[in-house]
């Protein structure tokens, strides 16, 4: 099962893969990406790690398509999935030509997951920053209303301004799930666990 981010560079689609593994209880991450010669590396990160090297602290920062395992035992069920983080894609066509390689790379990912989490900054709605939800977002919904599984993940949900956020989201995306979430407090972290298990049942 390959469940997809995907989403505006820094709405905090990477943050939100490290600390729902910190959720599950896993305490490493398996991360695989491409090694910059046509191959994969492989390498195990403890999650701190993970932050520190795989999180933004400046936009854009993931730069390759990168997946981790996420695995829980859940009563008889077992939650396995193969998590891919991607890069943010950006408003408009980009002028640069990897950027606009990413975004396809992305796309196509999208055309494969069976699970697709579009992560939107709620925070943002009123804001000119950069990932501030926009027509990408709104394509983004339209296209993933017709998917079996796609949800929209209302991201930091602890920040000034994201109540009205996600008011503003639910009435611009309608008819898709819409799930509030702030990986700093893990709001909604139970619900998008519940979300998966759903899927993969
Ligand atoms: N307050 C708050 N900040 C968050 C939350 N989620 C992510 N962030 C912050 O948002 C910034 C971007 O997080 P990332 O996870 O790197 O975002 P991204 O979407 O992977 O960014 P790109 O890889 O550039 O596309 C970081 O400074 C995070 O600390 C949240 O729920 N609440
Ligand atoms: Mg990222």
């Amino acid at each position: 099962m390959h469940l997809v981010t995907v989403g505006k560079p820094n709405v905090g689609k990477t943050l939100l893969l490290i600390n729902f593994a910190a959720y599950l209880g896993l305490t490493e991450l398996r991360v695989e990406l491409p090694d910059g010669e046509g191959g994969q590396q492989v390498k195990r990160l403890s999650l701190d790690r993970a932050r520190r090297d795989l999180m933004s602290w400046s936009t854009p920062k993931t730069r390759v398509i990168q997946t981790a395992i996420l695995e829980q035992p859940v009563g008889r069920q077992r939650l396995r999935v193969l998590a891919v983080d991607t890069p943010g894609i950006p408003e408009g066509i980009s002028p640069n030509p990897d950027q606009r390689h990413l975004t396809a790379l992305t796309l196509e990912w999208l055309t494969t997951a069976q699970m697709v989490v579009h992560v939107v900054d709620a925070s943002a709605v009123h804001s000119t920053r950069p990932e501030s939800p926009g027509a990408f977002d709104l394509a983004l919904a339209r296209y993933g209303h017709q998917l079996a599984s796609y949800i929209v993940v209302a991201n930091k949900m602890d920040k000034v301004g994201s109540a009205e956020g996600l008011r503003a989201i639910r009435d611009a995306y309608q008819d898709v799930p819409i799930l509030p979430v702030s990986c700093i407090t893990r709001r909604g972290f139970r619900d998008l666990k519940q979300w998966i298990l759903r899927t993969m049942a």
